[in-house]
């Protein structure tokens, strides 16, 4: 089963940037390298992570860097995501740490020897423990130690990275992590979540200073997911819980770094719901990016609620593995209502991908329902480059299965296989198909 791109398409030119992305947590394992962090404690609490299971070995990434890298030459990619454990290079007193620092650079030295742009994601939620016992992403301080590791990993670095995102999906990290409390740290209560996305909002502003300073020639920016809201009827309420819904969720992470403001719902929140702003943190968070990083899988369909404002309603199908729905038009829309509610710089996307039940039968994966998503979403971005956005790039998530954060290792996205009793990795037909795409361009 093949990918197809029409003759025509800008993603079929060579300066179009195909890659495939993973996250340090997600497949490193090497837990005895570094520092704890805040999902090694939450993986430790029973019933947080369905399996029970942790990462403490994941994909032994940590041990089969090599082997890796040559896997993802071996597809034809042009770039690799790859995120920074902050725990493995900066140490409690601050300072970095040397042997964390040389297994990142020996990383980006065999990826620049192979040709294969680096976009290094400096915070993709592997917060140092220690930080989170001061209060994480509560405690305003921590933004600035975030600008202080980015400011040494990026000296560190030097030329050999061709991109840096600041932070990987700050939703997820503030609503996920420290309101639902279905990711590390599971803290619960709406009063946390707007204040710990305000300060990993700032962060973001303030490592940007860093990046233009130390690393003037990369792309700098940010990655953000976004979950396309549609309403369940055409009723004004549900309509108007969608929107609210889209502001608290999408808008919320976005407004303010492209138009120096939080939505207007705000004022809708209760007082100690509310993030607590200093003067001029707006305007820090709103520092220009190189890029635009959006990461996207599914929507969200909701109806209006008179307490909470809006309810999720079930995902119909067809849906994932994971159980989300399989809408590649939300993702169109979303890259071209994006692009007329704000001004863009051009836009990555940097993540999209599927969980599927594979089966490793007689040493392959026929994953044809991978490939059919990728064609379908692949075809999603063609068609929003078509209606005027600036797309310069797509990642696979994830080069390889690894550790689905709260699903353990049920839930497999690579296009990659991994047998996680022998390490053995076995490129998936989705895999050979886009490693086709690539290479027929
Ligand atoms: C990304 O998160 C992460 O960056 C990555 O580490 C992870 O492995 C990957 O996706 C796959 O999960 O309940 O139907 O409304 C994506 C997180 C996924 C959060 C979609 C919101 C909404 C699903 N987002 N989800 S639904």
């Amino acid at each position: 089963v093949k990918l197809t791109l029409p003759a025509q398409s800008e993603m079929l030119s060579k300066d179009f940037i195909y890659g495939v992305a993973t996250a340090s947590f997600q497949i490193e394992g090497g837990a005895n390298n570094r520092l704890p962090c805040i999902w090694d404690t939450f993986c430790d609490t029973p019933g947080k992570v369905v399996d029970g299971s942790n990462g403490d070995i994941a994909c032994d990434h940590y041990n089969l860097w090599q082997q890796d890298v040559e896997l993802i030459a071996s597809l034809g990619v042009d770039a690799y995501r790859l995120s920074i454990s902050w725990p493995r290079v900066i140490n409690e007193s601050g300072e970095l740490n040397p042997a964390g620092v040389d297994y990142y650079l020996n990383i980006l030295d065999s990826l620049k020897s192979k040709n294969i742009k680096a976009f290094v994601t400096l915070y993709h939620w592997d917060l140092p423990q220690y930080l989170e016992d001061e209060g994480g992403w509560l405690n305003r301080a921590t933004a600035y130690k975030f600008r202080d590791y980015a400011d040494k990993i990026s000296l560190a670095f030097g030329d050999r990275v061709y991109s840096y995102a600041t932070l990987n999906e700050p939703f997820c990290s503030a609503f996920l992590g420290y309101e639902a409390g279905v990711h590390a740290p599971g803290i619960v209560g709406k009063e946390f979540g707007k204040k710990a996305a305000h300060h990993l909002l700032l962060a973001h502003g303030l490592a940007m200073q860093v990046l233009v300073k130390n690393s003037p020639n990369s792309q700098n920016g940010i990655v953000l997911n976004f979950t396309p809201g549609y309403p369940e009827s055409t009723s004004l309420a549900d309509i108007k819980a969608t929107a609210f819904a889209d502001d608290y969720f999408n808008q919320w992470y976005i407004k303010p770094i492209f138009d120096g403001e939080y939505p207007e719902i705000m004022a809708q929140l209760p007082t100690a719901h509310q993030p607590e702003i200093h003067e001029g943190d707006m305007a820090i968070i709103a520092h220009p990016t190189d890029f635009l990083g959006v990461n996207f899988y599914t929507r969200a369909i909701y109806r209006a609620d008179e307490d909470e404002h809006f309810i999720q309603i079930d995902a119909p199908e067809p849906r994932t593995d994971i159980g989300w729905e399989i809408y590649p038009k939300a993702f169109t829309e979303l890259l071209v209502s994006l692009n007329e509610k704000y001004t863009l710089p051009p836009i990555y996307i940097t993540e999209n991908g599927a969980a599927i039940a594979d089966k490793l039968v007689d040493g392959a994966v026929n994953d044809v329902d991978r490939i059919d998503y990728y064609q379908s979403h692949l075809n999603a971005v063609h068609d929003a480059i078509e209606q005027g956005v600036q797309i310069d790039g797509y990642f696979a998530w994830s080069l390889m299965d690894n550790f689905e954060w709260a699903e353990g290792y049920l839930k497999r996205f690579g296009i990659v296989y991994v047998d996680y009793d022998t390490q053995v990795r076995t490129i998936k037909a989705s895999g050979l198909a886009y490693k086709a795409l690539i290479s027929n361009r």
